[in-house]
C-alpha cells in the first residue's frame, strides 16, 4: 500500500511516520508512505494556498489549483483512491478502514482553515472521511489516525497477527479485560481462570467479557445483526440471562405499579 499525503504542514506527520510500528513498517517495506508539501504545488512567489472567500463571512478558504495540481503529479501513471478528510465525511469505524485497506494506493488531503474550495471535492476528491464530530484546525491529525488504522490491515505489520484479528470491532464487540504481572495490584488479583492453564475455559471467559463489556459500555453495538449473528454460544447464554435479568426487573416494577 502505498499512502500519498498532501498538507501545508509535513513537519507535523514526520516523528509519527518514524516511530514504532508505522516506522517500522516503512523501513521493512510494508507500507510507503510519501508526505508533500502543498506549497510545491503553487505558483506565486508567495506560495499562496488560501485566499478570502467568495460572499465574504471571515476565514480563509484553501485555493483549489495547488490541491488540483499536486493531486495529478503524485498520481502519474496510477489511479489512487483520494480521500478528503473532513467533518463531512463518512465515519472512520472498523469495516470504513478495512474497506479503504482494500483500495490499494490512496492519497489523503489534509485540509487547513476553514475548509477547501468546494471544486476540489468536485474534481479530485473521490471520498470524503471524518474521524468524529468535533471540528479540528487540521485535517493532519485525522490522516495520521487513518493511516494508524491501515497500517494495522496490512499483514506482518502487527507482529502478533492475532492481536488484529482479536481487535475491538473486528467481531463487533469490544474486546475482553487483560491481565499481567504483577499478580496483586491494589489488592486486586487477576481472575483465576487466567492462571488456570485450561485455555477452553479462559476462551469461554474472554468471551462473556467482551460481550459484557459491550453490554455495559456500548450497547449500541449489539444493535447491528451481524454482530448478534456471531455470538458464541457462550455470549448468547450470558445476553439471554441479562435479558432475563432485566426482564424480571421489569416485572418486579410493573407488579410494584399493582
Ligand atoms: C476533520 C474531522 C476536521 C475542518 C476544517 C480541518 C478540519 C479544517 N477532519 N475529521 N473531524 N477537519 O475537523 O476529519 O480544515
Amino acid at each position: 500500500m502505498r499512502v500519498d499525503v498532501l498538507t501545508i504542514f509535513p513537519e507535523l506527520l514526520s516523528p509519527f511516520l518514524a516511530a514504532s510500528l508505522i516506522g517500522k513498517a516503512r523501513e521493512r517495506g510494508l507500507l510507503e508512505v510519501r508526505v508533500h508539501d502543498l506549497r510545491g504545488f503553487t505558483e506565486d512567489r508567495h506560495r499562496s494556498v488560501d485566499d478570502e472567500p467568495y460572499g465574504g463571512g471571515g476565514g480563509m478558504v484553501m485555493m483549489a489549483p495547488p490541491w488540483i495540481r499536486a493531486v495529478r503529479a503524485v498520481s502519474e501513471g496510477r489511479s489512487p483512491w483520494r480521500v478528503l478528510l473532513s467533518p463531512q465525511g463518512a465515519r472512520l469505524d472498523d469495516a470504513k478502514v478495512r474497506e479503504l485497506a482494500g483500495r490499494g494506493d490512496l492519497v489523503l488531503f489534509c485540509g487547513r482553515y476553514e475548509g477547501i474550495d468546494e471544486r476540489v471535492r468536485e474534481t479530485v476528491v473521490d471520498e470524503e472521511v471524518s474521524i468524529g464530530d468535533y471540528v479540528l484546525s487540521g485535517g493532519e491529525l485525522p490522516a495520521m489516525v487513518l493511516i494508524e488504522a491501515l497500517s494495522r490491515q496490512v499483514p506482518g505489520v502487527v507482529g502478533f497477527a492475532d492481536s488484529v484479528a482479536n481487535d475491538s470491532f473486528r467481531e463487533g464487540l469490544l474486546d475482553h479485560p487483560h491481565y499481567t504481572r504483577p499478580p496483586v495490584v491494589e489488592g486486586l488479583a487477576v481472575p483465576e481462570v487466567l492462571t488456570s492453564g485450561d485455555h477452553a475455559a479462559i476462551r469461554r471467559w474472554r468471551d462473556r467479557e467482551a460481550l459484557r463489556a459491550t453490554l455495559e459500555k456500548r450497547p449500541d453495538l449489539l444493535e447491528r445483526p451481524e454482530v448478534v449473528s456471531r455470538l458464541t454460544r457462550e455470549q448468547r447464554r450470558l445476553l439471554e440471562d441479562k435479558l432475563e435479568d432485566n426482564l424480571e426487573a421489569l416485572r418486579g416494577v410493573g407488579a410494584g405499579k399493582g
